[in-house]
């Protein structure tokens, strides 16, 4: 079972589509009330170089898609205490698992039956036993198109950057992470200054260059292992990791300058753009609600002492 042990473990995963580092497996859940079968599944999608994590009790599923965040399922149409129709039906529910693709394993002839099965919410259906590159092929197609999906999903269209929801997402998880072992994180929110001027004057085309010029200084910048999202319209966050309140202030600070020096063109002549940020820090906040507030009040602080400045 291998869960994302760190968020840039699970950066990575999302990065992997856009940027084509080293190809992270496709994670494969496999829900079988039978041991020996789910197994032998397992083993066929292992040597086809995939990920798997083995269910035999339905009841953990849910729970299970949350730690293991699968590519696809492949589920057993028939368990004792709860039949796999049930099963996707609930996945369904769950709005995270809308599309997350689900192939029914079942020994069940009846074409009828199959349909019936599929119209609950699965994008296949294949009869026991399988053909194992049948198998694998299929679970290659879906879980392929999943990684798609997801990225696209993550992601801000205009900048490319991690989207308000993954953001927060990832938030959560660095602070965990910083939790387990006792170490720091900062998040720093951004405002861009004057920026309804800049439309206005500009004219929204050279707002949205501004926009993709701050994303390209904030990429730049910071490591690998930071967390950079879109959070609003205008409003960008980082996410610091392993950095104490100072440092990271005085980085943010180091950003601000570096963006204040781009100089943009446009019909109405040239011109520059600067932007406000409040910093806050973990453990002085513990919860990422707590550390999103604290960074807010400080950047209205940073606003109400003349912008262009990053208030801690
Ligand atoms: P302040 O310094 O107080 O933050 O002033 P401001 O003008 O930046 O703040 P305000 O909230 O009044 O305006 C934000 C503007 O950001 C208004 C909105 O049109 C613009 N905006 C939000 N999203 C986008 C976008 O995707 N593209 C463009 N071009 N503009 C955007
Ligand atoms: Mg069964
Ligand atoms: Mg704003
Ligand atoms: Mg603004």
């Amino acid at each position: 079972f291998h869960k994302p042990a760190n968020v840039s473990e699970l950066v990575a995963a999302l990065d992997e589509l856009t940027h084509q580092q080293q190809p992270v497996p496709y994670r494969i859940l496999v829900v079988d009330d039978e041991p020996g079968l789910a197994s032998y599944h397992s083993i066929i999608l292992q040597e086809a170089g995939m990920a798997t994590y083995q269910v035999t009790d339905p009841s953990s599923v849910l729970q299970v898609l949350q730690e293991f965040l699968p590519d696809m399922v492949l589920m057993d149409m028939y368990m004792p205490e709860c039949n796999g129709l049930d099963l996707a039906r609930l996945i369904r529910q769950v709005p995270e698992h809308v599309g997350l693709p689900i192939i029914y394993l079942s020994s069940e002839p009846d074409r009828k039956k199959q349909f019936g099965a599929m119209r609950v919410g699965a994008e296949g259906f294949m009869t026991k036993p399988v053909v194992p590159c049948e198998l694998v092929a299929t679970v290659t197609i879906l879980a392929e198109r999943m990684r798609i999906l997801r990225s696209l999903m993550a992601r801000d269209s205009l900048t490319g950057l991690l989207n308000h929801t993954t953001t927060t997402h990832l938030l959560q998880n660095a602070l965990a992470t910083a939790e387990r072992a006792g170490g720091s994180l900062c998040l720093a929110m951004m405002d861009l200054d004057r920026f309804k001027l800049v439309n206005d004057t500009h004219g929204h085309l050279v707002g949205d260059q501004v926009l993709l010029a701050l994303s390209r200084v904030l990429r730049q910048r910071l490591r690998s292992s930071d967390i950079i999202g879109r959070y609003g319209g205008e409003e960008f966050a980082a996410i610091l990791q392993d950095i104490t309140l100072d440092r990271a202030t005085h980085l943010i600070d180091e950003l601000r300058k570096d963006f204040a020096r781009v100089v943009f063109h446009s019909a109405s002549g040239e011109f520059s753009c600067t932007f406000s940020a409040g910093v806050a820090g973990y453990p002085a906040y513990t919860s990422g609600e707590l550390l999103r507030e604290a960074a807010d009040r400080a950047l209205y602080e940073a606003k109400r002492n003349g912008r262009n400045c990053v208030v801690p």
